[in-house]
């Protein structure tokens, strides 16, 4: 038999003397503050509401572990979208002001040339960018559930250093939600932001990579330490029953941890599970966008839809009727190659089918993450030069006879313009040799650009005019 002493007091109605008085928050030690300390100090003892109050928190979840295991996944994924995403503005050709926004000072890429294989490069980096960005909406949607305590941590902040912490979340958090909010409008084409998207986009990323590179700076320790203690899957095995609270950090007034949980609804398993599911079900309705066997799926698309017979049948971003080109645009239709020696050379339909034909398998990859992979048929690019008199140019001018619109006009490359499978496609077919038939109006006819890992947006289509121009 142990102390009858202690057993009577535990018998008692007397709470124990840590615990708080009916009104108030339980006692957390007193955190350390930084200079200036009093200020720091005063602010503490402003009474304040809930949610400024610790209290308000009561998810026995959250705590360190979980959201280490949150910012594990994002620590791999994010820093995948960022690239992709700086790799799309060079892939569009800053070198010919064809990147937007075109003149970004000092925060430039390093300058390479986009090359044109494998042709599937800019189909798997857009299509990374913008499908591993929607899939890791749930993951961090949860990541900011499981911090949001910290938004209303009070004091706010104790320390100068901490007030820098802060300001870098600032540019992480806003920065993140600016990008994901443009990103899925741009893709929806809703563009009632009022501003350039492209413009936005480019700036809110170099934002989010500030706060994101301080922000791994700064916790990266804090999370493997996490991790570290929450092996070998310890908080994954408990059943909703056996889910309790992580032990309590280190951040007295700045804890994740909650100081009056509430019985758990559900184990961090299950938690955990469910963003996979919500990760899960968004690949799965985006992955249509890619895969062509999959499009029933995309309905979260507004390119889901139908757009013509045979091979004809895949997304048009600007159609034929949105850019002005009428139905009649064969008849007389001629293609004029510039910048040779000997002045324009021009081309009917029937010059162009006389020509030696060459077809490739390539995809088109728009910026929006799409793509489609066909089989095309048409003149090379590099035969159109040499006709022109200009078999090495330095680079191409292709014009549309779409009067207005953004990409009624491109620049290629040297190596865009020699790649063998570089074409003035006439003709479309399916990517499995089945028969082919020439460009419906939304895709281009009577011709259109072509080139192996091209962004979509410029493989112009309705080409007038190509100018060949040397070095
Ligand atoms: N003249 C012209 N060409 C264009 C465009 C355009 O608006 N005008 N849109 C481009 C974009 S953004 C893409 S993704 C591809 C799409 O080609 P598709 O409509 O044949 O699928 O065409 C490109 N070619
Ligand atoms: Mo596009």
């Amino acid at each position: 038999m142990t102390s009858t002493g202690a057993s009577g007091r535990s018998g008692t109605a007397e709470p124990p003397a840590s615990a708080a008085r009916p009104g108030e928050d339980e006692a957390v030690p007193e955190p350390s503050y930084g200079f200036p300390r009093p200020l720091w100090r005063g602010l503490a003892r402003v009474p304040v509401p809930p949610p400024f109050t610790p209290r308000t928190w009561r998810s026995p979840l959250r705590g360190r572990w979980l959201t280490s295991v949150l910012g594990l996944v994002l620590l791999i994924g994010l820093p995948i979208v960022v690239v992709t995403g700086l790799l799309s503005w060079l892939a569009y050709g800053p070198q010919f002001g064809q990147a937007i926004p075109a003149d970004v000072g000092y925060l430039r890429p390093p300058p390479i040339e986009w090359p044109t294989s494998p042709s599937w490069l800019y189909r798997l980096t857009q299509g990374l960018h913008v499908g591993l960005g929607l899939v890791l909406v749930p993951v961090i949607l949860a990541k900011l559930w499981s911090v949001v305590p910290k938004l209303f941590a009070w004091p706010p902040v104790r320390s100068v250093a901490q007030l820098l912490e802060r300001v870098s979340l600032l540019a992480l958090v806003g920065g993140i939600l600016f990008e994901l909010v443009t990103g899925i409008m741009n893709i929806q084409y809703d563009y009632s932001f009022g501003f350039d998207f492209y413009t936005a986009h480019y700036w809110g990323a170099w934002v989010f990579i500030g706060g994101f590179v301080s922000h791994v700076l700064i916790k990266l320790p804090t999370m493997i330490r996490a991790l570290r203690a929450g092996a070998p899957g310890r908080w994954l095995h408990d059943t909703v029953e056996e889910t309790v609270p992580e032990p309590p950090d280190d951040e007295p007034g700045h804890s994740l941890v909650a100081t009056a949980p509430s019985p758990p609804t559900m184990s961090r398993r299950t938690l955990l599970g469910t963003i996979a599911g919500g990760s899960a079900l968004v690949g799965l309705l985006t992955i249509g966008t890619t895969v062509d066997a999959l499009r029933p799926l995309a309905v979260l698309s507004p390119r889901g839809r139908s757009y013509g017979p045979g091979p004809n049948d895949f997304q048009v971003n600007r159609t034929a009727f949105g850019a002005g080109i009428s139905p009649g645009v064969g008849d007389g239709y001629v293609l004029a190659l510039r910048g040779g020696p000997a002045g324009e050379v021009r081309l009917d339909r029937a010059a162009l089918a006389a020509l030696p034909q060459h077809t490739a398998v390539l995809p088109i990859a728009c910026v929006e993450g799409w793509s489609v992979t066909r089989a095309w048929s048409g003149v090379r690019l590099r035969d159109l030069a040499a006709l022109a008199g200009v078999p090495a140019p330095a680079n191409a001018f292709v014009q549309s006879l779409e009067r207005a619109g953004p990409f009624a006009r491109t620049t290629l490359q040297a190596n865009q313009v020699l790649d063998p499978d570089s074409l003035l496609a006439l003709r479309v077919g399916d990517d499995a040799g089945g028969p082919m038939a020439g460009l419906s109006l939304d895709h281009g006819f009577p011709a259109r650009v072509i080139v192996p890992a091209l962004p979509g947006v410029h493989n112009t289509k309705w080409v007038g005019a190509i100018d060949f121009r040397s070095a």
